[in-house]
């Protein structure tokens, strides 16, 4: 079957017009004059608020809600990590960025940290001068079509238009599948998530490829999400991961362990209805993960009881990922515990 055919045509005048929109630019432009502290952590302490990078609007990981309030599970790291060092979770500035100004925006200082579905790949590690403390949503990609078109598969593409964004792996990723399986299609590449969007549900995109996690969080928000069927095919490994500045080792560390702790919290049965009742569980380590004894939150730059007031707030990981992802269909899958046949697992609280 060919059903792009037309399509192909109507696309090719949309890329010579408006779609090709920072083509090219895959990783960032330049860091800015602003200077990024040496020591993240001395200069949030200082400042008394983490300035955190987030999505600019993707239900369920990071977006404002009707009050103005930012939710999501990435929103939620945010807050976890403005726990752990202040003890509370509002002590934090969210700052939207897009798939093309994140980088910038970590380099030069203007956030602290990114917690945006962003995905450690070596280059973004080695030159973009980035580090990736934790992996917290384990991902990769995949298509979107409508489901009136009846495309079951992604190798039914041939001669697609595809909408998608730059500043992204989801662009190169798409090119290197599309040589591989022979496949021809033409690019819509907008930066704008919004008018992406818009692109794809009016037509002028047959499928739109992005994380499937991307994916779910689009079609959950629109008006019909049966109208709109995410292709069994899954194209890459994209790990999204925490970001820091490169040599911030001490903020990293906080990061990397208030992941762990909400993976460790999940693996022995610690929530946030029962933290505060477990002083005197028996059980060694979890001793040492509420602070009980052992010393590890001093060992962070953090107090004993660091543990205690996150997983009050936010949840351990399976709490956290129900409240945030079950809702808009997404499934733990690769996510789940390494003792339930997932991928995360949280070295030990020793
Ligand atoms: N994980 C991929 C894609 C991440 C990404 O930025 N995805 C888009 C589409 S879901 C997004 O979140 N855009 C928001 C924006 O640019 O405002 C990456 O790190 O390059």
């Amino acid at each position: 079957m060919q059903p792009f055919g037309l399509s192909l045509a109507r696309a090719c005048l949309q890329t010579l017009g408006v779609a090709v929109i920072g083509l090219g630019v895959t990783l960032g432009g330049p860091a800015r004059a602003q200077q990024a502290p040496a020591n993240t952590l001395d200069a949030v302490k200082a400042r008394g608020q983490l300035i955190c990078g987030v999505n600019t609007g993707l239900a369920g990981f990071g977006q404002p809600d009707s009050q103005g309030v930012w939710r999501g599970f990435d929103v939620d790291y945010c807050r976890a990590v403005a726990t752990a060092i202040f003890g509370d979770p509002n002590k934090v500035r969210y700052v939207p960025t897009t798939a093309q100004n994140r980088f910038t925006a970590l380099q030069s200082g203007e956030v602290d940290m990114m917690a945006r579905n962003t995905t450690w790949t070596l280059s973004r590690d080695t030159s973009l001068g980035l580090d990736f403390p934790a992996v917290n949503f384990y991902d990769g990609q995949g298509f979107m079509v409508k489901t009136s078109l009846g495309v079951k598969s992604a190798k039914e593409l041939d001669g697609a238009t595809i909408c998608v964004q730059p500043g992204t792996t989801t662009e190169q990723n798409l090119s290197d599948w599309a040589r591989a399986n022979k496949i021809r299609f033409t690019p819509v590449v907008i930066e704008r998530l919004e008018e992406l969007v818009s692109a794809y549900v009016s037509g002028r995109c047959d499928a739109y490829t992005t994380d499937v996690s991307g994916l779910a969080a689009t079609r959950s928000a629109q008006p019909k999400p049966d109208d709109h069927s995410i292709l069994p095919e899954v194209i890459s490994k994209e790990p999204l991961a925490l970001g820091v500045r490169q040599g911030d080792s001490r903020f990293a560390d906080i990061l990397r362990w208030t992941h762990y702790l909400l993976l460790s919290a999940e693996e022995f049965g610690i929530t946030q209805a029962n933290v505060d009742k477990l002083g005197n569980d028996p059980r060694p380590e979890v001793q040492r993960i509420l602070g009980k004894n052992g010393g590890l939150g001093p060992m962070l730059g953090l107090s004993d009881d660091w543990a205690v007031k996150v997983i009050k707030v936010v949840g351990n990981y399976g709490e956290l990922f129900d409240r945030t992802l079950t809702p808009i269909g997404i499934k733990r899958g690769p996510n789940a515990l390494w003792n339930n046949g997932g991928l995360q697992f949280s070295p030990p609280f020793r």
